[in-house]
């Protein structure tokens, strides 16, 4: 049994303020229907627009593992603005989770509980299938590609049987849809990203259209066959031409923070002591990981660096919704794909500078922002900001979420699981009307700033009493898809793709990348283990 904590990594206004609990909220194997709890609590936080969401498993220092072996899934949401841009839907709508596994020898996942540096895995998998295929239809399909491998990001590209790349449109992000489709031949996903693409395979009818990962991707860890990643064989006929025609020149008005100058503060991630830092602390220290102080509804622009050497790292930023202003110091810029996006995650590569500007609401609390690579952020690449109340206007909530350590949310051990304690904690839940009138919150706060912060502007939290209980509706959500990939047990004919008609052989199995030792920064840049 190790403990867990759920995190809908959502990113956007309405993630969940939870920091890292400290102890078992539940445990593995216990009666928890994460979905049928979201439909029984309306006031889910679920008014967002169209996005495809995910939540994993978010208990504190045992992150890596639990996400690993599978508490992760994904959480779709829909609405009406992107139904009538008539995308690709239904079976044509894939959702493909990406991770990167590694084995024991005798077949049973290698547990990467010990690993402080990274778990690089040398199994591809999808949808939990390693080097899987998908029969396809020649036509235009929607795929939610979403990394959940702990530490690979990838660099993924399309090539028909004679190695040539496929072109495709990106169209959405973290946060949804993108303000335009972008075309690209590759396509960057680190952990916890989401890129949503539209590939059209009706110049393949009848050939197979494989999915490469490129080599070298930022500072990981190459092993034989870790540039494949799933092929797509493509049938000859058609059944149903909806949602397949021109994609739409412009998809939504994405809602971009206002412009703002400037850099309103600066974070290093780093490794300091054999630990993995945010600006020299770690989320251990209890007393100094708060390192900022928002303003409920300011907009803020922050600058992660990545001062660690040969490591990437993902950050996340819970909370906000985040746009990516600018890229210095690596290899790369910001990608074209990444300008017409609001996002959750950014991939800081090595050496790399980047800025994000986001307006910090529309709640208040204690978020945590912290690198993707989730062993990272196990030892203890993590730290919290304190967003600010605002007092006096008027929210609805009856509850402040400002000290996740206040006793009624601190974990308790649950041993009832029968339907009468469910609902009770569901009424619980829902007595708090947590997040039920975001849009008025937004509304106040962005009149506020409007006005230059003037007004009611007591920066205190708001000592309002309980208000009476307002009802609203949840968001249609989807659990995770239903789509069966197939495992490659009978492989299709392959052409001169330069991929194995079977599983790829491994050749090079990883070594013992289990790390229990801490190393210093200088051997942690060098790993012996390192192909290049
Ligand atoms: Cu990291």
């Amino acid at each position: 049994m190790v403990p867990t904590a759920e995190h809908l990594s959502m990113g956007g206004p309405r993630t969940l303020p939870r920091t890292a609990n400290t102890k078992t909220i539940v445990s593995t194997g216990c009666h928890w229907h994460y979905a049928t709890l979201m439909l029984i609590i309306s006031d889910y936080p679920n008014k967002q627009s169209a996005r495809t969401l995910w939540y994993h498993d978010h208990a504190i220092h045992h992150t890596a593992e639990n996400a690993y072996f599978g508490q992760a899934g994904f959480y779709i949401l829909h609405d009406p603005a992107e139904d009538e841009l008539k995308l690709p839907s239904g079976s044509y709508d894939v959702p493909l989770a990406l991770a990167s596994k590694q084995y024991n020898s005798d077949g049973t996942l290698f547990d990467p509980a010990s690993e402080t540096v990274s778990l690089w895995g040398d199994v591809i998998h999808v949808n939990g299938q390693p080097w899987p295929y998908l029969k396809v239809e020649p036509r235009k399909y929607r795929f939610r590609v979403l990394n959940t491998a702990i530490s690979r990001a990838f660099k993924l590209t399309l090539e028909d049987p004679s190695a040539k790349k496929v072109p495709f449109n990106v169209i959405a992000a973290d946060t949804g849809l993108m303000s335009k489709p972008v075309p690209t031949d590759n396509l960057e996903i680190s952990m916890a990203e989401r890129w949503e693409i539209v590939v059209d395979f009706s110049a393949y009818a009848g050939k197979n259209v494989t999915m490469k990962n490129a080599r070298d991707v930022q500072a990981d860890e190459d092993y034989n066959s870790t540039d494949k990643v799933m092929r797509f064989v493509v049938g000859s006929s058609v059944s149903s031409t909806a949602g397949n025609g021109a994609l739409p020149g412009s998809l939504r008005t994405v809602p971009f923070p206002p412009k703002k100058s400037g850099i309103d503060r600066s974070f290093k991630f780093g490794r300091t002591g054999g630990e993995w830092t945010v600006n020299g602390v770690t989320f251990a220290d209890v007393n100094n990981r708060i390192l900022a102080k928002p303003q409920r509804g300011a907009v803020e622009v922050w600058e992660l660096e990545n001062s660690s050497g040969g490591w990437s790292h993902p950050v996340h930023i819970h909370l906000v919704d985040f746009q990516i202003l600018s890229r210095t110091g690596g290899k790369r810029s910001v990608l074209p794909y990444e300008r017409e996006a609001l996002k959750d995650v950014v991939l800081l590569g090595t050496n790399e500078k980047v800025t994000v500007i986001a307006r910090y609401a529309p709640y208040d609390g204690v978020y945590m922002f912290h690198c993707h690579n989730l062993i990272h952020e196990d030892h203890d690449m993590m730290a919290a900001f304190n967003v600010t109340s605002l007092a006096n206007f008027g929210y609805p909530e009856t509850t402040k979420f400002i000290d996740p350590m206040e006793e009624k949310y601190r974990s308790k051990d649950i041993n009832e699981y029968d339907d009468k304690h469910i609902d009770e904690k569901c009424a619980e839940l829902e007595s708090l009307e947590a997040y039920t009138e975001p849009e008025k919150v937004e509304q106040a706060l962005v009149e506020y700033w409007a006005n230059g912060g003037k007004g009611p502007s007591t920066l205190v939290t708001s000592t309002r009493p309980a208000s009476s209980s307002s009802s609203s509706s949840s968001s249609a959500t989807d659990a995770a898809s239903s789509t069966t990939l197939q495992t490659s047990s009978t492989p299709p004919s392959i052409a001169a793709a330069g991929v194995a008609s079977s599983p790829p052989t491994i050749t090079s199995a990883p070594k013992a990348t289990s790390t229990s030792t801490r190393r210093d920064d200088k051997k942690t840049s060098t790993s012996s283990t390192r192909r290049r």
